[in-house]
């Protein structure tokens, strides 16, 4: 079974940096490198889709200059890598409420976005001011919509229900990774990992590498995943 989603909690860059007697923001500095590895790491063995979840809506209770300095990353991730990635045929997607994002960050997304959107390889895609139980919300708000102005019965199955999501582009998560040790996923993709494969591992993010991700992916093609079934 190959790995057509690949989803990532880049979760330890503080911890890393505590380790090291530095200051938080050293640790996101330090990450968004390894972003880009990662990136060209999932793209190298066939990922279709890397999803990465970059800011949460729970983030937003971080210090207003850690907040700030965050907003800056993705200004400074495209400065050094959008050259390699457009090289690379890599698209850029975001998931997640753009409207509440700083509007020269935003500015910075929708460039991304814009300049990308007609390379063929693998979707880079930011999970950015996202929580999934509010996707889900928002989900049924519109599917209710639907249904109260007449264009649809009320007959939704489990598999249609993903139309509505923010992700509806994108095939299901096969493959789910979070770093630095915590055993949760905080609101990321929830219905989109149902029959997701997880792997929590001990690495802060900074210390995450390709081989590391190789390693991970090989282990899991060699699993079985059976969706409650047998197989045959
Ligand atoms: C800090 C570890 C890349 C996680 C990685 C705004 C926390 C480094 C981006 C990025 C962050 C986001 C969107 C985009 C291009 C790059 C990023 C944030 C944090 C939060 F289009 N790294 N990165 N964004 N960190």
């Amino acid at each position: 079974m190959n790995v057509k989603h690949l989803a990532i909690i880049m979760d330890g860059n503080g911890r890393w940096a505590k380790a090291r007697g530095k200051v938080r923001t050293e640790g996101h500095f330090k990450g968004v490198e390894v972003v880009r590895d990662a990136a060209i790491a999932a793209n190298d063995l066939g990922v279709e889709v890397l999803t990465l979840y970059a800011f949460s809506t729970e983030n937003w209770k971080r210090s207003a200059d850690e907040v700030g300095y965050l907003m800056k990353l993705p200004a400074l991730f495209f400065n050094r890598f959008l050259k390699e990635l457009m090289e690379k045929n890599i698209r850029i997607a975001m998931t997640g409420e753009m409207d509440q994002i700083p509007a020269d960050t935003a500015k910075v997304l929708t460039s991304a976005i814009e300049e990308t959107k007609n390379n063929t390889g693998m979707v880079l895609n930011f999970a950015m001011n996202y929580g999934s139980q509010r996707e889900i919300v928002l989900a049924a708000r519109k599917y209710a919509e639907e249904v109260l102005s007449g264009k649809r019965a009320n007959d939704l199955e489990v598999d249609q229900f993903d139309q509505y999501l923010m992700t509806s582009e994108f095939p299901p998560v096969d493959l789910m990774i979070r770093t630095s040790g915590e055993c949760r996923l905080s609101n990321f993709l929830l219905w989109q990992l149902a029959y997701a494969e997880l792997e929590f591992i001990d690495l802060p993010w900074p210390e995450f590498t390709a081989e590391t991700l190789k390693e991970r992916m090989e282990q899991f093609k060699k699993r079985d995943r059976r969706f409650g079934g047998v197989k045959g």
